[in-house]
């Protein structure tokens, strides 16, 4: 790797990453927009990801959420998740911020992970927002989904509801704050396993560059955010995380050999 990106890494006293799909797609998640595999290759996102599409049609919704939820009941951390969890052992200032809904990093060792879209294993009432606590144990649902009426809330009576956030809806404020203050301050911004594609989560890149941190980017494919970092780097999470923290703190040159 580029001997300026290891320094960075090595001189930062503050790091924040930005994480999307890609860093579970090792874990056999399904990322959303990769062509033949993506999530909305096969499943329209106003259908489903929309304050309206649940309006409409609630149980095919809440079938549709379970059965990810269900796959990631069923998944594993990968190296991706393990090395980031890794790296916030070794710099003393480090904020993870997930486009992602489920809890691989948190089960990889990583605490105060900021979920900016919410988490699948979260839902809650649609009316007063009381928590729903999901029974025990892993549904089982074919490929997709099936009609599932979604439960209703033991305090109101009202549906419950996907802990996510939806196209159309706003990020929670306190996350999308902590978000904010974490990349003004940083040093170095790293974006992994993300199209860039969506806002405002993809403006915290720009936001990065604004502030002066060195940012980087780690994914297979090209992204719209290639030209707007510093590095790009290109290869799989699970790869080329666990090589960054070898080079970085275990290498040659490495204060913590
Ligand atoms: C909002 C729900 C204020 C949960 C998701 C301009 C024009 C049009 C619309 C807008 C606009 N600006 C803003 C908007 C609105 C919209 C938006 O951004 N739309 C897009 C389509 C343009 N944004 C919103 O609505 C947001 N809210 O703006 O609030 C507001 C309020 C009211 C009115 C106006 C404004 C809310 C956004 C939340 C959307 N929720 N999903 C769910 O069902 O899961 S989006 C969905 O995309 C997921 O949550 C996901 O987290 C997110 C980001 O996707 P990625 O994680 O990047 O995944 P993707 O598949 O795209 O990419 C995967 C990448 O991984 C690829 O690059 C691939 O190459 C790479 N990869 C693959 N394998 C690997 C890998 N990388 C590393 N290693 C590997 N092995
Ligand atoms: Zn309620």
């Amino acid at each position: 790797m580029d001997a300026k990106l290891i320094a960075a890494f090595r001189r930062a006293r503050s790091l924040s990453v930005l994480t999307g799909a890609g860093v579970s797609a090792a874990s056999g998640i399904p990322t959303f927009r990769d062509k033949q595999t993506g999530l909305w290759e096969n499943f329209d996102a106003a259908e489903l990801a929309t304050p309206g599409a649940f309006r409409r049609d609630p149980a095919l919704v809440w079938g549709w959420y379970e059965w990810r939820r269900m796959q990631v009941l069923r998944a594993e951390p990968n190296p991706a998740h393990r090395a980031l969890a890794a790296m916030a052992e070794r710099i003393p200032t480090f904020t993870l911020i997930t486009q992602n809904v489920d809890d691989l990093h948190e089960r990889a060792g990583s605490p105060n992970v900021i979920h900016l879209h919410g988490e699948l294993a979260r839902p809650y009432c649609e009316a007063c927002r009381q928590p729903y606590v999901h029974p025990p144990g892993i549904p089982e649902l074919p490929e997709g989904g099936a009609q599932l009426e979604p439960p209703r809330c033991q305090a109101c009576g009202a549906r419950v509801r996907p802990g996510v956030v939806w196209f159309g809806e706003s990020l929670p404020e306190l996350d999308w704050l902590a978000a904010l203050e974490a990349v003004k301050t940083c040093e170095v911004f790293l974006s992994v396993g993300t199209s860039a594609f969506v806002q405002p989560a993809a403006s915290l890149i720009d936001l990065a560059n604004r502030v002066g941190a060195v940012t980087v980017q780690i994914n297979p494919n090209p992204t719209d955010a290639d030209r707007a970092v510093a590095f790009a780097l290109r290869g799989p999470a699970g790869e080329l995380l666990p090589q960054l923290v070898h080079e970085v703190w275990e290498g040659k040159g490495s204060a913590l050999k």
